[in-house]
């Protein structure tokens, strides 16, 4: 009896912390919507730009489309209120490294030149241990370099 007593309270408080983190994060929560593949236009000034909505747990759009060997400016825009994202492509070693933090509601500008043609991977690492990470849920996409 008195042991059962004395694990109750931690019990009750993981019970609580799933509900409250669970709670807070359950209402955003939403198939990712991938849409169409964005071909991203070529600007005057010969730079490739986009931009694209982080939400939980999406990026809209999800896939981009670029050129190799031109630079490309992406607008990172969280429409969140509470929950940071990031952004990150890891491309082929010494080629394609962004990793970029998108606090909730901020807009981040990155940059990069891809060089080597391939379709990579995007996706938020983002984790609530014990929760499943933000890519598990659905945030990831695809940048298709041509
Ligand atoms: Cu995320």
């Amino acid at each position: 009896m008195q042991k059962t007593m004395r694990r109750g309270p931690h019990i009750l408080a993981v019970v609580w912390w799933l509900a409250t983190v669970g709670a807070a994060i359950a209402p955003a929560a939403e198939p990712s919507q991938s849409g169409p593949p964005l071909v991203v236009p070529v600007a005057a000034d010969g730079v490739q730009r986009a931009t694209v909505l982080l939400d939980s747990y999406s990026y809209r759009p999800s896939h981009l489309i670029v050129e190799a060997g031109k630079p490309v400016e992406l607008t990172l825009t969280s429409v969140t209120t509470i929950i940071p994202h990031n952004f990150i492509i890891k491309g082929p070693v010494g080629s394609l490294f962004v990793e970029q933090e998108v606090s909730a509601g901020k807009t981040v500008t990155i940059t990069f030149t891809p060089i080597q043609p391939g379709t990579f991977p995007t996706y938020c690492d983002k984790r609530l241990w014990p929760l499943p990470s933000h890519r598990d849920k659905g945030m990831e996409g695809t940048l298709e370099v041509r």
